[in-house]
């Protein structure tokens, strides 16, 4: 009966088999390995995910061959009897030294492999370029410390069939290939991680405290990470997003960069007083970049998470309550204090486009000197 049934069981089983293969095939972009790496400290951790890899490969391979071939050679129907004497020659003797030090020297050579992976990873060496990371609710933020420039990095809105949904942002963190790089990684509320497989070793973002990581980009080019912490609703919703261009592009890029925070900062710390459709025009450029991925487009909110500001009681009251909560925020909630985050003039246009928005009737305007006697 047995053997009946065996010999009918591999003929089904074939056309399902060959389904799954050509299936396997049919994806066009079938790829089995992790990224090409694109960084000194990455192309060390690929080299050594390579050689354990091969490693164990190797020995699934000679254990599986073993085990297939005992059960032939040994099978009980041929009468294959168990060796006693198996410890009684030489080879039995010894195996039992032998083996475990075969095993050990695979271990302790990918151990040291590990272990210097590992100390450069963890290397403090002197850097060319230092970037602070700081992860938000649900945002990266990086500031370049030579420079004092600041980038925000927010999820840019795709549609869900785009290949880049949710995993582009609108400011990519620009980097030059080239040259080391310090990353020091930080939160402002929750636990964040920041990191990017083809170039930098991931770390966790923990409020209060400074991790370091760092990378030496080889090639130019875009590479794509995201937040590798559950950091709450909109975890999915922080790419992180690095440019690399050559150094001298790197340079340009800096000065027009500098040039652009200049001129901002004179803008938003001048007195001027501003007319209410410059705010209003401002300040749905700064609600579309920081507010719009929680209080949603149309000020609708997110029922039961995220309060609607169309139509609510602070964005149509006092205005004191208003510049209150925006710039201090309300601890204990996903609300930030957005006084550190943005200047004078961007919170007063962000309130003043509240205000007279989505049939908000306050009608009031705002003015950035409002903002500074508030802070
Ligand atoms: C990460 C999500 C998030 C982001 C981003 C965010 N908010 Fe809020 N906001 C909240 C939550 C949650 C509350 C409710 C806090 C509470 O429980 O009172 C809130 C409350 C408010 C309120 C009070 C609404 C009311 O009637 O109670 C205002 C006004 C407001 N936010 C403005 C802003 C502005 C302006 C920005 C952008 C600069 C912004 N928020 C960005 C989550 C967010
Ligand atoms: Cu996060």
């Amino acid at each position: 009966m047995l053997p009946h049934k065996r010999k009918r069981a591999l003929p089904t089983l074939l056309p399902g088999v060959g389904i799954l293969l050509v299936s396997g095939l049919a994806q066009a972009a079938y790829e089995i390995n992790l990224n090409p790496p694109a960084a000194t400290i990455t192309q060390e951790i690929f080299d050594l995910h390579m050689l354990t890899t091969w490693i164990a490969t190797i020995i699934m391979v000679i254990v599986t061959a073993l085990i297939i071939y005992s059960l032939f050679a040994f099978r009980h129907s041929q009468g294959a009897v168990a060796d006693q004497e198996f410890h009684n020659n030489w080879f039995g003797r010894w195996a039992w030294v032998l083996v475990p030090v075969v095993v050990l020297g695979i271990d302790l050579s990918i151990a040291s492999s590990a272990s210097s992976t590992l100390s450069s990873v963890e290397s403090h060496d002197k850097a060319d370029v230092t970037v602070n990371v700081t992860g938000s609710q649900w945002k990266w933020t990086y500031e370049y410390m030579e420079d004092g420039v600041k980038i925000v990095s927010n999820l840019k809105k795709l549609e869900p069939t785009d290949p880049l949904y949710l995993r582009d942002v609108d400011n990519p963190l620009v980097l030059p290939t080239g040259k080391r790089v310090r990353f020091l990684l930080t939160s402002s509320d929750v636990l964040h991680n920041w990191g990017i497989a083809e170039i930098v070793p991931k770390k966790i973002s923990i409020p209060g405290y400074i991790n370091e990581t760092w990378t030496h980009i080889t090639k130019e080019g875009t590479y794509r990470g995201q937040c590798y912490e559950n950091c709450g609703t909109g975890h999915a919703f922080m790419p992180a997003v690095v440019t690399a261009i050559s150094p001298d592009k790197y340079t340009q890029w800096m000065t027009e960069q500098k040039t652009q925070a200049a001129q901002a900062a004179t803008e938003a710390s001048s007195d001027k007083v501003w007319a209410k459709e410059e705010l209003v025009a401002k300040g749905q450029e700064v609600y579309s970049k920081n507010c719009l991925a929680c209080h949603q487009a149309a000020g609708q909110g997110l029922p039961g998470v995220f309060p609607a500001l169309a139509g609510s009681a602070i964005a149509n009251g006092a205005v004191a309550d208003h510049i209150d909560i925006v710039v201090k925020g309300k601890a204990g909630t996903a609300m930030a204090a957005w006084g550190p985050q943005l200047n004078d003039l961007d919170i007063a246009a962000v309130i003043t486009f509240e205000r007279n928005s989505w049939g908000n009737t306050a009608g009031d305007v705002v003015q950035p000197k409002d903002i500074k006697a508030a802070r």
